[in-house]
């Protein structure tokens, strides 16, 4: 046996077959030193005549993930990876590509250059590139079609999504799915075609696309579901140059690769990609450990509890649910039901794991059916008297070390906690309806919860398949308190001139998930009533109150479950609701408001600027450790465009100079609300950013 040792890539010849392993934790990120390690093996490999063939296989959890992210903020440094791919293709002797955990971006181009790929059972392949910002740019677009035709290749390109060993052996992306070891597989495999010409993608033309106006359909049903994002429409365009020679078509790639990598939204893309994994990195907690947590109470079986047991059923964990009375609890019983049931109807879940998954679980009207539940979550109605309440009677049942949660959206957690003798192990988590689908998680840490509290709700919301975001105790925490900063600007704007339609139109045409008045209209306009009612003794004499939600309210039109909000909705169908209409121009006559038309660019810069001021509040209050963090709870829990990057990201990219000047434009009309926070002040002053608060 041979070896040379490169930084990261090394090569071991046994039997006349070369191991190229490819080493560089903790995924194997394509780095520089990789991209030359490669081209350093292979022609070690073309040049020693004892090698007849060569497996390339990656060391640690997984193939490759890609190229090196974090290279993509500098400038790009030779070699690149598409010549790392072609002196594999072009390599006299066969290459096989050993794959296992995942085989991404760069890292499926690196296996496409290969002759062959094999891939372990467990092995997952994609292109994820599109949700970077960027599309994949070492000929992923122009082989992928070559090997499993334009319809398959869109479809994994534009989606990003990753394809399992099953399906990636179905439709042709890889050679064969190893029995038994993946080394030993891939050396039988490769042994026997040495001596049969490698097989090289880009030798090949290829197949004509599935359709005559394939490319036309495909563009216009992307443009549609990429709501402004540009990477997934410009995809297309690469992938249709994979009509022409490959030359030709892998130029046009790395062209347009070339435009979006130092793009805005890529930039953004990547720190949404970052900020997702650095939330769970709380400084604080000084390596706390967290509890553990096998079985999980849930009090309340409405649409939260139920979503929030559905979530914890799936996720492993056993389940308790209490109501206060048998009617509730066969209704809370029969919301967890249906939930799975959709599961198994939408064909993501079979009947015997929704079988599994209901034998462990288990509701009771008795608060004594907690006492073994390592984790109680409380998600009952939104009154401090009866959170006390629940806290009260948990307090007297639950086993001691048990983490006691409220999922309270506003409430003030240290007032809850109070009603225990055990405030430190009383916690906030904060799930977002419908709970078992959406993945934000607030974590919401109180005076008195310790830190191994606090580290136990992180791990759990990661076993639950959620982005756990840290926030402080304020009103609304970080997510409701910006919303109620946006809504009082959408208000406003309605009162001077704007139609809630058109604010919604602007919004979405922004880049944001639903509009709000849409988003008022699915949640319950009574929501906002209530909490303007809790809010009014205290209100602030100084703010401009708009009373058109409220007049909304009084007549009984509280959104989707009344038929009636801001819009009309027949047969689901929402169209503008004309008496809503009457009633804000009523509104505007009454404070003598001569109504102006807006612009969309003003819509979405008020409502924008608003979320930045605010948000830039949070993070000087400590609310939000960092400004990432209120970054990931907008994309992950509001339907901000994550190509954007969240507001303060989005903030950062417009200039902070240039936001301030806006703010103050604004605060000449209205003081109050639109004080520019001291920390966007001070950045400016200091001529930072945001992202400069987010640490390394
Ligand atoms: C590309 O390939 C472009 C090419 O077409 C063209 C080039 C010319 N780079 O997620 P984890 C870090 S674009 C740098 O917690 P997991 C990550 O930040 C790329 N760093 O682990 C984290 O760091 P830290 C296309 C990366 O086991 C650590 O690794 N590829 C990269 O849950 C662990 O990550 C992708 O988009 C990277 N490519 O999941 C794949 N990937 O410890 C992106 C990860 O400091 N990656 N890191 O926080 C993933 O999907 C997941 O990370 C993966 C592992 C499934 C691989």
């Amino acid at each position: 046996m041979t070896e040379t040792k490169g930084a990261t890539v090394s090569v071991a010849v046994e039997d006349g077959i070369a191991m190229v392993t490819v080493d560089n934790p903790p995924v194997n990120a394509i780095s520089q030193a990789i991209r030359q390690g490669l081209i350093d093996a292979m022609a070690e490999i073309n040049g020693n005549p004892e090698v007849a063939a060569a497996i390339i296989i990656g060391a640690g959890r997984y193939f490759m993930a890609g190229a090196d992210v974090r290279e993509f903020d500098k400038p790009a440094l030779p070699p690149s990876l598409p010549e790392a791919i072609a002196s594999i293709e072009s390599s006299e002797k066969p290459v096989v590509a050993a794959i296992h955990g995942v085989a991404l971006g760069g890292g499926l181009e690196v296996a496409l250059g290969c002759h062959y790929r094999i891939v372990d059972p467990g092995a997952k392949l994609g292109l994820p590139e599109v949700a970077l910002g960027i599309i994949p740019g070492s000929g992923g677009t122009q082989r992928l079609p070559r090997l499993i035709g334009f319809a398959k290749a869109l479809d994994l390109i534009s989606s990003g999504r990753q394809a399992g060993a099953g399906e990636a052996a179905e439709m042709g992306l890889v050679d064969a799915v190893a029995e038994g070891e993946l080394a030993a597989a891939a050396m039988d495999f490769i042994r026997q075609r040495i001596g049969a010409a490698p097989p090289r993608l880009s030798a090949i033309d290829a197949p004509a696309p599935e359709s005559q106006d394939f490319f036309e359909t495909a563009r216009r049903r992307l443009a549609r579901r990429a709501r402004g994002q540009e990477s997934i429409v410009r995809a297309l365009d690469a992938l249709e140059a994979a009509t022409l020679p490959f030359d030709q078509g892998a130029k046009r790639e790395r062209e347009i690769f070339n435009e979006l990598r130092g793009s805005d939204q890529a930039k953004a893309l990547r720190h949404a990609f970052f900020a997702e994994r650095a939330v769970a990195k709380v400084a604080a907690l000084d390596g706390a450990k967290p509890r553990e947590v096998a079985s999980i109470g849930v009090v309340g079986g409405g649409t939260m509890g139920a979503g929030i047991a559905v979530a914890s059923l799936r996720a492993g964990y056993q389940v308790t649910m209490v109501e206060a009375s048998t009617d509730a609890l066969t209704r809370g019983l029969g919301n967890v039901e249906k939930n799975l049931d959709g599961y198994v109807s939408r064909g993501r879940m079979s009947e015997e794991t929704k079988a599994g998954l209901m034998a462990e679980f288990t509701g009771a009207v008795d608060y004594g059916a907690l006492g073994p539940a390592d984790l109680i979550i409380e998600a009952v109605f939104e009154d401090m008297a009866v959170k006390k309440d629940v806290f009260a009677k948990l307090d007297a049942v639950a086993k001691p070390g048990a983490v006691l949660a409220t999922n309270t959206s506003y409430l003030d957690i240290d007032e809850i906690a109070a009603a225990t003798n055990r405030p430190g192990d009383v916690i906030g988590l904060h799930f977002f309806a419908p709970a078992h689908i959406m993945r934000l998680l607030e974590i919401i840490r109180a005076a008195s919860t310790t830190p191994d509290v606090v580290a136990t709700g992180f791990a759990v919301g990661r076993r639950l398949g959620k982005v756990g975001v840290l926030a402080g105790i304020c009103d609304g925490f970080i997510g409701n308190r910006i919303s109620a900063k946006f809504r009082q600007q959408a208000y406003a704007m309605i009162e001077d001139g704007a139609l809630p339609w058109e604010v919604d139109a602007a919004m979405e045409a922004f880049g944001m998930a639903m509009g709000p008045f849409r988003v008022m209209d699915l949640s319950g306009l009574d929501i906002t009533w209530a909490m303007r009612k809790r809010q009014a003794p205290t209100r602030d004499p100084r703010e401009r109150y708009v009373a058109i939600a409220d007049r909304i309210c009084e007549a009984g039109w509280l959104g989707q479950k009344t038929g009636r909000g801001w819009y009309v909705y027949e047969d689901g169908k929402p169209s503008p609701n004309a008496d809503a209409e009457s009633i804000i121009i009523e509104e505007s006559e009454k404070k003598g408001i001569a109504r102006r038309p807006f612009t969309a660019q003003e819509i979405q810069d008020r409502i924008l600027y608003a979320m930045i001021n605010e948000g830039a509040k949070i993070v000087e209050e400590g609310i939000a450790q960092r400004p990432l963090d209120v970054d990931m709870v907008e994309i992950m829990g509001y339907g901000f465009p994550r190509w954007r990057g969240g507001p303060m990201c989005a903030a950062d990219i417009i200039g902070l100079d240039q936001v301030l000047g806006k703010i103050r434009d604004y605060a000449r009309e209205d003081a109050f609300y639109w004080a520019p926070a001291p920390l966007l002040q001070r950045l400016v002053a200091d001529g930072k950013t945001f992202s400069d608060l987010n640490g390394g």
